[in-house]
């Protein structure tokens, strides 16, 4: 049967203006003259709304008629992007809205731009969630995205006039959210604390759990899924009694209580919060989706067989946050449906994959047994005895004591923990890495005996990104080139068809006109950067960016080095900065809060930037912006733009990265190490088009075995290399301080006496490849051939590509059929 494509929408611009104009009146309650720029921009989102109900309605309905069986991405975190122009794309409104909105007076731009952006996700977890549903709903997979509708999302960061991260608040909400669709009718009841007498759960207390559903429309497949928020709202919101008494702060105590749980994303990332109220959040979000999952499967029963349920959905656990699910499954199906043990593990085994992203080792979640035992008393008493039959299993497999007690999901240290990776894995069918390199070094390392026991639950699946979002509309000149080049647009819902622009590579005029759309990206760039930030930055110089979560393993270090490295050899005249190719360097970053080293980082790049852009001495041959708080936007901005993309993180420490695939998905190259999916990326556009240094894995540790970190070897590379040197003293004697010798006090220390990460190991080979650089740079034509390849040669990278191959390796299921109406 052949797919639905949704046709081209056949409504005309005019009759779209004159839905804008309905919503205008009906849902804003304005005249088009009264109305402003966030109104009209409301009116379209409601009116794009409008288009995808059926197909939502429809999909929903063959979901659960039909059997196909769905999934359930669990995760505490989608960093959704703003939603208007993927909604158009998606509805096939785009070139109507453009002419609708002309005509109503306004600018297409400047309606896209009153969308506020929502930051529920950290960085590339919560952003890969995103393109995950994305690229289901284009499939025409029947799922769920499940997870929290936080009412603060990511901080927003400033810098104040020191340089230093400032973090407020980022109340989205504050907005109209004409996206997420409340649906009161539809909340559930979670339950947290009190004890246990036998077997049989006693809460203290509950709270109601409301879903917030945002429509994820599919490109082309007629398929519209749902991503479900869960709120968290008191069950009595106030308390009469005691407000009556004119105890009006006891009164609303309740209602704090609850409405924190979805207060507020954390902000951290790979670093232990062991905070009561983020497993709060887990098991909330969790706990609501497993009801609704049941009574959306198995409508209007009482009593369903859930010997079924593995063949209704397949829950993807999305990191160790979602795992408490495996407890709460158990729970519901012995208490709640009456179900035995050995029924209920099968069922349960059965519903939930893992998928790991991470290798640092404080990144895998741990919940002291104290801590759940207090706010969820049965799932400890289930987890206990997970641990107890998994152990006898265990015994089963090897007579090594050692390896068993390794292996307990449940440490037997002082303050005992709950492992919930080693849960996850126990109790999951798959267990999968996000990159090849990743997934090798999970079974080699992070993961040995479990996969030494069990090596058929272990695959990996290569991350993606939605080509809808990250080249159609983030670049829509190189799109159209593609489409040129290809001679069809159908690239981008096949995105392995890139490869056809192979033979283009050779073409000097293609190659020419790749150049060109490269230029005016970066044109635009520079005039969206005056226009939010007030940057002069010149648009005929290469530009160079690192953008992503502020991490020592990053390395951010390493790249600021090397420009302190490359601006204090042109002081002194080592370098002739005629012989320089002229450079500007973009950092993108948010530090957690917390993160000390992280926050110095951030402090040293701005005032680095502040000394360098106005230096005379280096005017017009190097440059460094920092614009504040990176997010989605400058992301979709600034990739089109840029010709040299750092991916420099120490090797075998970045799961994956998904940064890098959009880079050179959009063109530009990058300089990398054998890290994450750089090695696919370099594999795929071949080693002459990928700028390679650093240590490999294996030297990595050989390094660390000659105790690198702890015998302070990091100080020898510091005394042998004079370019090093002098960046570091630079550092230390105030140059980017005013004069102060503290400010960069403890950066400095732990440079020379510990850089676990080997950011000074690696220096040398850093800097010898950008000569390699610059020499390619100056030769237009062959940089920009390089370019093209990496485009036609990273089809791969598509999240298309990954959810395929869950569907084949995790998942075992598959599209639904076309829908007839
Ligand atoms: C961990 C934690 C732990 C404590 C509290 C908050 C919090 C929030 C997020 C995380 C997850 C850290 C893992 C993570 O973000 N991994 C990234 O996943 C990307 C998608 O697979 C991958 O491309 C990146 O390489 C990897 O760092």
């Amino acid at each position: 049967m052949a797919a639905i494509t949704a046709p081209h929408n056949p409504i005309s611009a005019t009759d779209f203006a004159n839905e804008i104009r309905t919503e205008l009146k009906y849902t804003q309650g304005v005249t088009p003259k009264e109305a402003t720029v966030d109104d009209v921009y409301v009116a379209a989102a409601t009116a794009v709304r409008k288009h995808l109900v059926d197909s939502w309605e429809t999909t929903k309905q063959d979901m659960v008629n039909g059997n196909t069986k769905a999934v359930g991405y669990l995760s505490a975190e989608f960093l959704m992007g703003r939603q208007l122009q993927n909604a158009l794309l998606n509805a096939g409104l785009t070139d109507q809205f453009d002419a609708a909105v002309k005509e109503l007076g306004y600018d297409p731009k400047d309606v896209i731009d009153a969308e506020y952006e929502p930051g529920l996700g950290n960085g590339g977890l919560g952003r890969l969630a995103a393109c995950f549903i994305d690229s289901l709903a284009s499939l025409g997979v029947p799922a769920f995205g499940y997870g929290i509708q936080y009412q603060y999302g990511i901080f927003k960061q400033k810098f104040d006039e020191d340089g230093k991260q400032i973090e407020t608040p980022d109340y989205w909400l504050l907005k109209e959210n004409p996206w997420g669709h409340t649906d009161y009718n539809r909340q559930v009841h979670v339950s947290f604390g009190g004890k246990v007498e036998g077997t049989k759960w006693v809460p203290a207390w509950s709270v109601r759990a409301i879903p917030v559903d945002y429509m994820v429309p599919g490109y082309k497949s007629g398929r519209v899924n749902t991503l479900r928020l869960w709120t968290a709202k008191a069950e009595d919101e106030l308390d009469l009694l005691t407000f009556n008494k004119s105890e009006y702060t006891k009164a609303v105590a309740n209602q704090i209580q609850a409405e924190t749980i979805t207060k507020i994303l954390y902000p951290e990332d790979s670093t232990k919060v062991g905070k009561q109220l983020r497993l709060e959040q887990q098991y909330f979000f969790v706990a609501a989706s497993i009801q609704d999952a049941i009574r959306t499967f198995y409508p209007g029963q009482d009593k369903p067989d859930l010997t079924t349920f593995p063949q209704k959905i397949c829950f993807q656990l999305n990191d160790t946050h979602p795992v408490i699910g495996i407890a709460e499954l158990m729970r519901v199906l012995l208490d709640d449906y009456g179900y035995d043990w050995d029924t209920a593990w099968d069922i349960t085994s059965h519903t939930f994959n893992y998928t790991c992203h991470t290798l640092l080792p404080e990144a895998l979640e741990q919940w002291p047994v104290s801590l759940i035992s207090e706010l969820l008393p049965r799932h400890m008493q289930i987890i206990n005895e997970i641990d107890r039959r998994f152990v006898e299993e265990l015994k089963g497999l090897t007579s090594d004591e050692e390896k068993i007690d390794r292996m307990r999901i449940i440490s037997t240290d002082k303050e005992p923990k709950v492992r919930m990776a080693y849960l996850a894995t126990a109790a999951g069918q798959h267990v999968n890495g996000v990159a090849e390199l990743h997934s090798e070094l999970l079974k080699d390392v992070t993961l040995k005996d479990f996969s030494d026991l069990f090596p058929q639950k272990f695959t990996n699946v290569t991350n993606g990104v939605t080509p809808r979002r990250f080249v159609k509309i983030a670049n829509p000149r190189m799109s159209d080139l593609i489409t040129e080049g290809l001679g069809t647009d159908a690239w981008i819902s096949d995105l392995e068809m890139l490869k056809g622009l192979v033979p283009l590579a050779d073409d000097p005029e293609f190659v020419k006109k790749f150049a060109e759309v490269k230029k005016a990206n970066k044109r635009d760039f520079a005039a969206f950067a005056k226009r939010k930030y007030g940057f002069d930055v010149d648009p005929n110089t290469m530009f160079n960016s690192m953008i992503k979560r502020l991490h020592e393993y990053k390395r951010q270090a390493l790249k600021i080095l090397s420009v302190i490295s490359t601006y204090a050899n042109i002081k002194s005249g080592k370098i002739n900065p005629d012989d320089l190719v002229p450079r500007t360097v973009f950092f993108g970053a948010k530090a957690a809060p917390g993160y000390y080293l992280a926050k110095q980082t951030i402090q040293l790049i701005n005032n680095v930037s502040r000394v360098i852009n106005n230096d005379p001495a280096v005017k017009g041959k190097l440059a460094v912006y920092f614009p504040w708080n990176y997010n989605i936007e400058l992301a979709e901005n600034l990739i089109p733009a840029t010709d040299l993309d750092e991916q420099i993180s120490q090797a075998g420490k970045e799961a994956s990265g998904t940064g890098n695939m959009k880079f050179a998905l959009n063109g530009a190259l990058t300089v990398g190490t054998l890290d994450g999916a750089n090695v696919e990326i370099r594999n795929l556009v071949g080693a002459e088009n990928f700028f390679l240094f650093g240590m490999n894995v294996d030297e990595v540790t050989d390094l660390y075995a000659k105790g690198y970190d702890t015998k302070g070897l990091s100080h020898d590379y510091y005394e042998s290399d004079p370019d090093l040197k002098q960046a570091i003293d630079l550092v230390a004697d105030g140059t980017f301080s005013d004069g102060d010798k503290d400010t960069y006090k403890d950066l400095v220390n732990d440079w020379l006496t510990k850089d676990y990460f080997m950011t000074l190991a690696d220096f040398r080979s850093y800097m010898d490849i950008q000569s390699k650089i610059e020499e390619t740079y100056r030769d237009e034509q062959k940089w920009a051939r390089m370019a093209v390849l990496n485009v036609a040669n990273s089809g791969y990278f598509s999240s298309d590509r990954s959810i395929e191959d869950y569907l084949e390796r995790v998942w075992m299921t598959g599209p639904m059929p076309a829908h007839r109406a």
